[in-house]
């Protein structure tokens, strides 16, 4: 056994003794509740990597209104501020350049940097934070799993953290500002579980 899993075990058995080891992922996982504007509870958030790299996730949401939400991970693990500004851009990962070009490496990934938006879900590449419109039925909740396989779990245990917002309309995926979802409705800040 080598030291990793060895500390990865031995979390996971503390975990799982703490009745929270659901993910079944390993040791390290986040947890973010999403909460609107007027500072009420509209969601909860799992994540925690996968052992081929990048993050699951699971969202679930409830009390909105049917229709297509955009939601993605954002840079810092704040959500103050009005329209939650403190929570920063789109998690971009290590630069637009890297990203364009191939993978960011999640260990050395900077979630400090990369900011461009040049290129998100079209083209050649995908912000780290990036994921699926949420479509929301009839009864205003859902949930959904995800894989975000170019978020590095580096970035959500990085010192400003990291954080997931829900938007009041649907990401077009083409990376152009204002069509990416529009003011933030909801903002939930990661935390290591
Ligand atoms: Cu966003």
């Amino acid at each position: 056994m080598t030291k990793l899993q060895f500390r990865c075990s031995t979390a996971a058995l503390l975990l799982a003794l703490a009745g929270g080891a659901a993910n079944g992922h390993g040791a390290e996982a986040w947890d973010a509740v999403l909460k609107n504007a007027d500072g009420g509870e509209v969601g909860r958030v799992e994540a925690a990597p996968m052992p081929s790299g990048g993050v699951h996730l699971k969202i679930t949401v409830s009390g909105f209104e049917p229709g297509v939400k955009a939601i993605h991970v954002h840079e810092i693990g704040d959500c103050s501020g009005e329209g939650f500004a403190a929570a920063g851009p789109h998690m971009g990962g290590a630069g637009h350049a890297q990203a364009a070009g191939s993978h960011a490496q999640p260990a050395a990934a900077d979630a400090s940097v990369g900011h461009d938006h040049a290129a998100v879900v079209s083209g050649d590449a995908a912000h780290p934070g990036d994921l699926p419109n949420l479509h929301l039925p009839e009864s205003g909740a859902l949930t959904v799993e995800y894989f975000a396989p170019h978020l590095a779990p580096a970035m959500l245990s990085d010192a400003d953290g990291a954080s997931i917002i829900m938007h009041a309309e649907a990401d077009d995926y083409s990376g152009v500002a204002g069509r990416q979802g529009g003011a933030r409705m909801a903002c939930g800040a990661f935390e290591a579980r």
